[in-house]
C-alpha cells in the first residue's frame, strides 16, 4: 500500500509541475436571500460567503469568494423569480469562477412554485450545466437547503426535507458533483434564524464552516506545507478525514485520496497565510520589502543594515534613539486568529520589537527586567497585559513570537510558550505596524538591537 501511494505521489507532483502557477482563484456563491444575507447586519462583512471568503485566505491568500446571491430566487426556471433569469446568473457566469457553489430551493418549497416540481431535476442540470460548460471548468458543490424552521413566506419545510433534499441527491448522481448538507448542519440552530428561515450573522458562519471545514492546507499548523503535512495524508488514506479534505480544492469530497495530494503538491513549500513577512536581508536603502503582500517597510532614522549579521542572512542593526521601520495596514486584531514572529537580539528593558500605530504594543518588554510582553489586551477594565518570565533582552539571538487563537493569547520564546491566557475581544486598530519603537514612538521604547524576519500569518502557527 505504501508503494502505491508513493507512486500516486509522485504522479500527482508531476502532474501538478505541468499545471501553470495558479493566480487569483474565484468562488461563485450562487443562490436566494440567504446566501444574498438578507436581513444580516453589515452584510458585506456578515454574509456567508463574505465569511467564508475570510475564512479561505488562511487556504491560500489568491482564494476570493464573492456573493451571487438573490433574494426571492428560485432554482426552477418557469417559478415566480428564477435566478437563471437574473443578471447576478450571467454575472456568476462572466466571471469564470474556478469553484461554484449553489445552494438554491428554499424559495421553490413556496406551493405555486412547487406545481413546477416536475422541472426540479432538468432545471437544476441546466444550472450546472451552463457553469461546466465555462471555459474556467469550474468544481461544482450543490447544497442541501437549510430547515425553515417557520414556514414564512409560504416556504414550506416538509417540501425541503421530503421532496427537495432527496431530488437534489439524484441530480448529484447524474453530474457527479459534490453535496454539502447545510439542512443537517443546521438542523439544531433555529435560535440563529430570527424569521425561521433567514440565518444571522452566527447562523452564516455555520454555512461557512460546513461548506469550508478545512483552514489550511498546513495541516500540522508550523507555518509550511512540507512531507510532514504529506505523511499526514498518507496516514488517513481513504478515510473521510476533514482536516486533509482539501482536494478537489477548495472544499473537498469527504475523502482523503490523490485529489488531497495533488492540491498539496500545488502547495508544496509555501506558507499559507503569511500576510507580511519583512526579510530584512537588505544591504542598503531606505526600503524593507515585504516578501508575502504589498507592504514595503519605509526605514526612518537611519538604522543599519547588517547583511551578514542576522538570524537569517541579513538583519537590520537599530540604535535606541530614533530608528524604526514603518508600515502600511496588515492586520486588525479584532481578527479571531493570527500569528506574528520575529527574531530578536539586544534590546533593553521596556522597548518594542512590535507595535500598531496608536493602538497596542504587540511584542515589547517588561520595564523592569526585560521579559518578553504584549499589550495586545481585551477592550474591558480589567483587561491586562501578558506577561511572561523570560528575558530576551540578554544578548542572545531569541525567537520570539504572539499567537492569537480564538479566545486564547499565548507568547513564545525560541519555540516554547511563555505565557498563556484567555483574553476575549482584544482591542481593534486599522493603523500601519512599527518595527522597532511602541505605539506612539516615545522616548525609551525605540529598540536596540538586532531585528530580524519579522513575520505576520493571518491564522495560528506553532513555532
Ligand atoms: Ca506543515
Ligand atoms: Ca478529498
Ligand atoms: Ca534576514
Amino acid at each position: 500500500m505504501k508503494k502505491i501511494i508513493s507512486l500516486v505521489l509522485i504522479l500527482a507532483i508531476l502532474l501538478v509541475l505541468t499545471v501553470e502557477v495558479a493566480n487569483a482563484k474565484l468562488v461563485a456563491c450562487v443562490g436566494d436571500s440567504i446566501t444574498y444575507g438578507s436581513g444580516i447586519s453589515n452584510r458585506d462583512y456578515n454574509s456567508y460567503p463574505a465569511q467564508m471568503g475570510r475564512m479561505l485566505q488562511k487556504f491560500d491568500n489568491q482564494w476570493q469568494v464573492q456573493n451571487f446571491g438573490v433574494s426571492g430566487a428560485t432554482l426552477l426556471r418557469n417559478a415566480d423569480k428564477p435566478y437563471v433569469q437574473q443578471s447576478a446568473y450571467n454575472q456568476a457566469l462572466a466571471a469564470e469562477p474556478d469553484a461554484v457553489i449553489i445552494k438554491l430551493g428554499t424559495n421553490d418549497s413556496k406551493p405555486h412554485n412547487w406545481a413546477l416540481k416536475d422541472d426540479f431535476i432538468s432545471d437544476y442540470l441546466f444550472l450546472i450545466d451552463s457553469f461546466a460548460e465555462l471555459p474556467s471548468k469550474p468544481k461544482i458543490w450543490i447544497c442541501y437547503p437549510v430547515p425553515a424552521f417557520n414556514d414564512n413566506f409560504g416556504i414550506s419545510n416538509a417540501v425541503i426535507k421530503d421532496e427537495i433534499i432527496p431530488l437534489v441527491n439524484q441530480i448529484a448522481e447524474l453530474r457527479d458533483v459534490e453535496v454539502i448538507d447545510l439542512y443537517a448542519a443546521l438542523s439544531g440552530a433555529s435560535a440563529l434564524f430570527p424569521d425561521g428561515i433567514h440565518p444571522n450573522a452566527e447562523g452564516a458562519k455555520l454555512i461557512a464552516e460546513a461548506i469550508a471545514p478545512i483552514s489550511t492546507p498546513d495541516f500540522n499548523a508550523d507555518g509550511i506545507v512540507d512531507a510532514a503535512d504529506m505523511s499526514i495524508i498518507v496516514d488517513h488514506w481513504g478515510e473521510n478525514y476533514p482536516l486533509c479534505d482539501i482536494g478537489p480544492a477548495p472544499f473537498g469530497d469527504n475523502m482523503i485520496d490523490v485529489q488531497d495530494l495533488i492540491v498539496l503538491a500545488e502547495y508544496l513549500f509555501t506558507e499559507p497565510g503569511l500576510i507580511a513577512y519583512w526579510k530584512l536581508d537588505e544591504t542598503e536603502g531606505i526600503v524593507a520589502r515585504d516578501s508575502a503582500g504589498a507592504n514595503d517597510a519605509n526605514i526612518i532614522g537611519g538604522p543599519i543594515w547588517q547583511p551578514t549579521g542576522g538570524m537569517v542572512d541579513g538583519a537590520l542593526l537599530l540604535d535606541s534613539v530614533d530608528d524604526f521601520a514603518g508600515t502600511d495596514f496588515i492586520l486588525n486584531p479584532t481578527e479571531e486568529s493570527f500569528s506574528v514572529f520575529a527574531w530578536v537580539k539586544g534590546g533593553a528593558a521596556r522597548q518594542t520589537v512590535l507595535s500598531q500605530a496608536g493602538g497596542a504594543n504587540w511584542l515589547s518588554t517588561d520595564s523592569s527586567d526585560g521579559n518578553l510582553i504584549t499589550e495586545l489586551k481585551g477592550t474591558y477594565r480589567a483587561a491586562s497585559t501578558l506577561q511572561s518570565q523570560t528575558i530576551i533582552t540578554d544578548d542572545l539571538w531569541h525567537h520570539i513570537g504572539f499567537v492569537r487563537d480564538g479566545s486564547d493569547r499565548t507568547l513564545y520564546v525560541d519555540g516554547v510558550p511563555v505565557a498563556q491566557d484567555i483574553q476575549d475581544s482584544l482591542g481593534g486598530s486599522e493603523n500601519g505596524l512599527y518595527i522597532g519603537c511602541g505605539k506612539a514612538m516615545e522616548a525609551g521604547t525605540y529598540w536596540s538591537g538586532l531585528i530580524d524576519d519579522v513575520r505576520i500569518y493571518n491564522r495560528v502557527v506553532i513555532p
